[in-house]
């Protein structure tokens, strides 16, 4: 049960406007489902205002604050909850860093982007902030709790 506990952590990840408007959503979703995670959640709005400025709650002292709520409502988004081990960190490392510099190529942002407001992508930070952006971001009936039979072995 250790072990069952350990696999059944889940992370929020969003393709933001600029990754949906260059046609990157297959390619996220296809590192994640290659990499071995599961797929829980997934769809597709325009945020409201008051979703981004809580999901950014965090930030709301910083000065790109309103460029940053304006840009993430300027198209839809793509929501997805990952399932598996260590999803958390692994998809952290998976999108890369914040600023598109300092990200790897084999990345995400490494791979797609050169600008920090328009890095591609959002994965939580810990186990903690994805259970809450998890319930910010879908309702408990959206989210799919279903055994992976092809990997009986693994999960
Ligand atoms: P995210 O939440 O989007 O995964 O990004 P993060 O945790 O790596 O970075 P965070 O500090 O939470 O910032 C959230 C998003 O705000 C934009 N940003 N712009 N112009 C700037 O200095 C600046 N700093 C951050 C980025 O789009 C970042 O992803």
């Amino acid at each position: 049960s250790g072990a069952m506990s350990k696999n059944a952590e889940r992370t929020y990840i969003m393709v933001k406007p600029d990754g949906v408007q260059r046609g990157l959503v297959g390619n996220i979703i296809s590192r994640f489902e290659k990499r071995g995670y599961q797929l829980c959640g997934l769809k597709m709005r325009t945020a409201s205002r008051e979703l981004l400025e809580e999901h950014y709650g965090d930030l709301k002292s910083k000065p790109f604050f309103p460029g940053l709520v304006n840009f993430m409502m300027s198209g839809p988004v793509v929501s997805m909850v990952w399932q598996g081990k260590d999803v958390v960190k692994q998809g952290r490392s998976m999108l890369g860093e914040t600023d598109p510099l300092k990200s790897k190529p084999g990345s995400i942002r490494g791979d797609f982007c050169i600008d920090m407001g328009k890095n591609v992508c959002h994965g939580s930070d810990s186990v903690d902030t994805a259970n809450e952006e998890i319930k910010m971001w879908f309702k408990d009936d959206e989210v799919m709790d279903y055994k992976l039979t092809a990997y009986k072995d693994i999960y």
